[in-house]
């Protein structure tokens, strides 16, 4: 077999691995990177469901930051910007810094090695092709690997089956089929308003009802990217400026004040004001509270309450759409229009607690009260988060230690970037980095930066491989763990935990310091990689064959 030789190997081209590419190449090393799916684009390629788009606001916040003429020669059409677009600007970043010269397409990972003897991976891919790189960077998306649930019968449907997070490349039409729907996460929430419009018949199989708050996405005017170009710096400084100590959590809310400084009246009326302004706004400019106070949080979740019952005229489908976890605690849903399409004749909803599926036929679902036709079967059920791409690599480290065994029961690792026994392995967006609860695209570009760095002061200081001690990953687990146990979002199963997934183990993945972790990392590096151990250059590893 032929080895292809690399400083560095990137494992995915969607956002992160993108400018991992870019980055390293910049920095004069040989990159190459790889990736399963037919362009560039990761997530924005795989999840093109109908409905899809960004959640936060695109400009300035779903984009690069490295350079300044991305931001002013793109221009976002809508505040929340579509699946098509996003994957439009992804392949322009490509095009633009001439990416694909790097990149090989439609070509799966299927192994990676470590090599003690000569300090470095050995990866191979589906098509037989065998890359020497000395540094390995995991750019395989934090949602990137379908949950695919395991329900009786489910091979035995004869319709189509698509999972929202694989969705077909042909275009799906709805029109006159009757479609079951499991799942009422983020990407239940926007697809299923979307296929109501088209199909005949929409059966929502819910097990966990869901708050979401209203999008009000809309086009983006002229003058309001204008204003994103003219404040650039300033935007850019905001997004990256660490919250103040007296809110340890990026996600803390900031309305300025405390919620126990308002009356009960004045805080409904900041919960009305948030519902009517929409967008993830809801969970920014509300109360400090929102997510670590127990009585506030109740009082949210119960104005989100009356909303559904408001907006739902069946009272009985009102109830079954009533959730009863701490809002906020799973990831903050946005919404067009999913509550009132339960007010359309053509929706059922099914809800699972009261009446779970029994079984997939060739012709529907079966739950406990009955059979349900169904034709197109949409399986919203979400991913694996976080370490399920990583572990369907299974890296095998020093001694040839599998990255399955070492994870079997908590995800290791330190600073969220590298894992002991796997030296010169990084990750980006890792289990104990901010990874959703920040910006993605800048979060990153930040994570690759300090990778980047630490690279390069390895090989001026003629440094061969670098991994973490493991009380450097025990110290790591205990410190975003007890960030997380300071708010309720351990409470509440969620992806965050692993609960999403039958077996996983229970670990909280989400470092929830935003912009402190990028401050953090940075000062592990500042003060001599305290926790890395280094290790002298063995060999070149230059060698071809
Ligand atoms: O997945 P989810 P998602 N039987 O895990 C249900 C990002 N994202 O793809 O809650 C029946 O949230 C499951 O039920 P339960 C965003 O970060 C962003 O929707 O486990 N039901 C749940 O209802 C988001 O958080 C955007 O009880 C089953 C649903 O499936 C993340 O991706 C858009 C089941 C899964 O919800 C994941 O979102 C889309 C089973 N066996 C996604 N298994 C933006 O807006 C699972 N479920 C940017």
């Amino acid at each position: 077999m032929r080895t292809e030789h690399y400083d560095v190997v990137v494992i995915g081209a969607g956002v992160s691995g993108l400018y991992a590419l870019h980055h390293f190449r910049e920095l004069g090393m040989s990159v190459r990177a790889y990736d399963d799916a037919p362009t560039v684009g990761g997530t924005w390629w795989h999840n093109r469901y109908p409905g899809a788009r960004v959640d936060g606001p695109s400009a300035p916040l779903y984009g690069y930051t490295f350079s300044r003429e991305l931001i002013e020669e793109w221009d976002w059409p809508e505040t929340q910007a579509a699946q098509s677009d996003v994957l439009a600007y992804v392949q322009h970043v490509a095009d633009r810094f001439d990416l694909h010269r790097d990149i090989q397409l439609e070509t799966w990972i299927q192994a990676a090695r470590y090599d003690e003897s000569t300090q470095r991976w050995t990866v191979e891919t589906d098509g037989g092709t065998r890359i020497s790189a000395q540094f390995l960077i995991c750019a395989v998306g934090a949602l990137s690997t379908p949950n695919e649930p395991d329900i009786p019968g489910i091979d035995t449907f004869a319709g189509a089956c698509l999972h929202t997070g694989s969705w077909p490349e042909e275009p799906v039409s709805f029109a006159g089929k009757r479609v079951g729907v499991i799942g009422t996460g983020s990407s239940g929430v926007q697809s299923i308003p979307e296929i109501a419009k088209e199909a005949e018949h929409v059966t929502v199989f819910q097990r966990t009802p869901q708050y979401t708050i209203p999008a009000r996405n809309r086009p983006l005017e002229p003058e309001e990217l204008e204003a994103v170009r003219t404040n650039w710096d300033k935007l850019l400084e905001g997004m990256k400026r660490p919250p103040p100590p007296d809110r340890p959590l990026a996600i803390q809310p900031g309305i300025g004040h405390s919620a126990y400084d308002d009356t009960p009246e004045e805080r409904r009326a900041v919960y009305e004001k948030l519902w009517e302004i929409g967008t993830l706004g809801f969970v920014a400019n509300n109360y400090p509270e929102l997510l670590v106070n127990e009585e506030i949080n109740l009082e949210v979740s119960a104005f989100i309450q009356g909303k559904i019952r408001e907006i739902v005229e069946d009272p009985e489908t009102a109830d079954k759409l009533m959730p009863d976890h701490f809002y906020g605690t799973k990831r903050p849903i946005l919404d067009d229009g999913y509550y009132e399409t339960y007010n359309r004749d053509n929706v059922t909803l099914v809800d699972l607690r009261q009446d779970p599926i029994e079984e997939v036929t060739a012709t529907g679902v079966r739950t406990a009260s009955g059979e349900h036709p169904i034709d197109i079967l949409v399986l919203a059920t979400g991913f694996d988060a976080i370490t399920g791409s990583m572990l369907r690599l299974d890296p095998k480290g020093r001694g040839g230690v599998s990255l399955k065994d070492k994870w079997s029961s908590r995800f290791h690792n330190y600073l969220g970037l590298m894992v002991s026994e796997f030296p010169n392995l990084f990750m980006i967006h890792g289990p104990g980095t901010p990874g959703v609860l920040y910006l993605m695209p800048l979060g990153a570009e930040l994570e690759t930066q300090w990778i980047a760095d630490c690279v390069t002061r390895m090989r001026e200081q003629g440094m061969g491989a670098v991994e973490p001690t493991h009380d450097a990953e025990l110290a790591w687990d205990r410190e975003v763990n007890a960030i997380a146990e300071k708010t309720l979002f351990p409470r509440t199963d969620s992806w965050y935990t692993g609960a999403n997934i039958p077996g996983k183990p229970r670990h909280f993945s989400v470092h929830l310091g935003g912009p402190t972790y990028f401050h953090r990392i940075a000062a592990v590096a500042d003060e001599g990689y305290e926790g890395f151990m280094f290790e002298g250059e063995r060999s070149t590893g230059a060698a071809s064959d």
